[in-house]
């Protein structure tokens, strides 16, 4: 399998408690590379078409609120078959179902909150990490 790469943001809750680093830390000890990395924060648009897949859900306006209220860390990770690999490292959307040594077991609060996210796709990330950042800011 070549090389290849996801995208992930540390979400608001994440950032708020002081996780950056530690979430980082598992990152890289898991062997990804940072190839691109930021603090931003959302629109409401942004969040919007981000999740535009879950607009008809119920918790739509709680998740638009919640992604947009605070400051999140965006990057793009390089590691061989990576889309697949984060996921595994993030553990499940719920941290209630989440296993032990991911990182939602150790920092996420609720499925509404869940510290962290990472693309499901090859396409899905291509097209978030373009949408963070420039071609000069991907190493
Ligand atoms: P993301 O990385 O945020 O996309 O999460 P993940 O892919 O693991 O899970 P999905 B299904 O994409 O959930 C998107 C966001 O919606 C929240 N959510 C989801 C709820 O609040 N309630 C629900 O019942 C479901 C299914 C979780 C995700 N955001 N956060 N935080
Ligand atoms: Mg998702």
């Amino acid at each position: 399998m070549a090389t290849n790469r996801t995208f992930t943001m540390i979400k608001p809750d994440a950032v708020e408690k002081g996780h950056i680093g530690g979430i980082l830390s598992m990152i890289t000890e898991a062997g990804f590379r940072i190839v691109a990395l930021k603090l931003t924060q959302l629109t409401k648009a942004d969040a919007e078409a981000f999740y535009a897949v879950h607009s008809a859900r119920p918790f739509f306006g709680e998740l638009v609120e919640f992604m947009t209220r605070g400051p999140i860390v965006a990057a793009i990770l390089e590691k061989e078959n990576a889309v697949e690999e984060f996921r595994t490292l993030i553990g499940a959307t719920n941290p209630a179902d989440a296993a032990e040594g991911t990182i939602r077991k150790k920092y996420a609060t609720s499925v509404g909150e869940n510290a962290v996210h990472g693309s499901d796709s090859d396409e899905n990330a291509a097209i978030e990490s373009a949408f963070h950042f420039a071609g000069r800011e991907q190493f």
